[in-house]
């Protein structure tokens, strides 16, 4: 039965009052991020011109015992694999960043040990300063028994396939921890036209700088350095399951013209070795059973995309997904406990 199968969510946006205040701050500055809107509709009414604010998000952000934790009860949803949400500490200088990744690690890992069944996270670190990011992920993964790596798209408008990132994806490498890339706004190279009829956002924006991120990736043979790493995705994969035949192909004419550069396996075994993906913000049950049967049952998980999506549709959208029931276990829950080293229960 459905009802009773051990449910756990993994895009469960969270945060502390620091990093509010911290963005607050930032959206205020002179900052030209894409950002600013929904940031500022979130966490500063003051200034919000978005109409964001009408929405309140911040609540939910902000509250883990209290509402959040009823609901999930009211609806059988066993575990919340939280995460700063997004910019996370990306708008932040790099002292700053640093600071406030080690606290919102500390303030998860308490919520985690108070609630070991509940709740399970995923610590954050600054891209900024990418060997004090590796040192914050050892602590994290070995100190604080948090369960992967958080990170909201680019930083400063670069990418993981940037060389000074790497010691952050071998320290993820070594450690076997999965790295989350969740949406933020569009980078300043990319935002164009992305400005206009609310596409800034997840209805259209989030998923095509994610889907530019990690094609970035995948094309600059980032997995020829770190084979065992391994990325997750939210939103049914960013549109990539869709694409990935003709990524593939297209990249192995651009290697053969000499516009990218030669990889060891096609984008779509990188794909497949590398990645898994959720459903977040997806509920169509179309999508599901085409990325199963496209990329494997075992690469996709279940997420809700709290509180940016509310969580009774969610499970009802998996409680009614044609899948095999034991292809429900995976995506309720065993895929995300061998994943993200979640604890199987009885
Ligand atoms: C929304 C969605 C806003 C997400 C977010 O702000 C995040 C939105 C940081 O629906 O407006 C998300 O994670 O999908
Ligand atoms: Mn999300």
């Amino acid at each position: 039965m459905a009802g009773k199968m051990r449910k756990i969510a993994t895009e469960e946006a969270w945060s502390i009052p620091e990093v509010a205040a911290a963005l607050r701050e930032v959206v205020r500055g002179p900052t030209s991020s894409l950002d600013k809107l929904l940031v500022a509709g979130i966490y500063d009414a003051a200034t919000d011109k978005s109409g964001y604010g009408t929405m309140n998000f911040l609540d939910g952000l902000l509250d883990t015992e209290d509402r959040r934790l009823k609901e999930m009860d009211e609806l059988g949803v066993d575990m919340h694999l939280l995460s700063l949400t997004a910019p996370g500490v990306q708008m932040f200088d790099a002292d700053t960043a640093t600071e406030l990744a080690a606290l919102a690690n500390d303030t998860m890992a308490e919520i985690c040990r108070k609630h070991p069944t509940r709740f399970a996270g995923l610590a954050s670190f600054a891209p900024q300063s990418p060997k004090r990011a590796a040192k914050e992920m050892e602590r994290a993964i070995r100190k604080l028994k948090l369960n992967g790596f958080i990170l909201n798209s680019h930083t400063n408008g670069e990418y993981l396939d940037d060389p000074k990132f790497w010691p952050a994806l071998e320290a993820a490498e070594a450690l076997d921890a999965c790295i989350y890339i969740h949406p933020r706004a569009a980078s300043d190279g990319l935002k164009g036209p992305l400005q206009d009829y609310g596409m800034d956002a997840a209805m259209w924006g989030y998923g095509v700088e994610v889907g530019t991120h990690v094609v970035r990736m995948m094309a600059a043979g980032v997995f020829d350095h770190f084979p065992k790493l391994k990325i997750c995705i939210g939103h049914m994969g960013e549109a990539i399951p869709f694409w990935i035949w003709r990524i593939t192909f297209m990249n192995s004419r651009a290697q053969a013209i000499g516009r990218a550069p030669k990889t060891k396996l096609t984008m779509e075994e990188y794909f497949r070795r590398n990645f898994v993906f959720t459903t977040s913000g997806a509920e169509d049950h179309a999508a599901l059973d085409y990325s199963i049967k496209r990329l494997g049952i075992d690469n996709v998980l279940w997420a809700i995309d709290y509180p940016y999506q509310p969580m009774k549709p969610a499970v009802e959208f998996m409680d009614t997904a044609p899948v095999s029931e034991s292809q429900r276990h995976k995506l309720y829950h065993e895929n995300a406990e061998r994943i993200f080293h979640i604890a199987p229960t009885g």
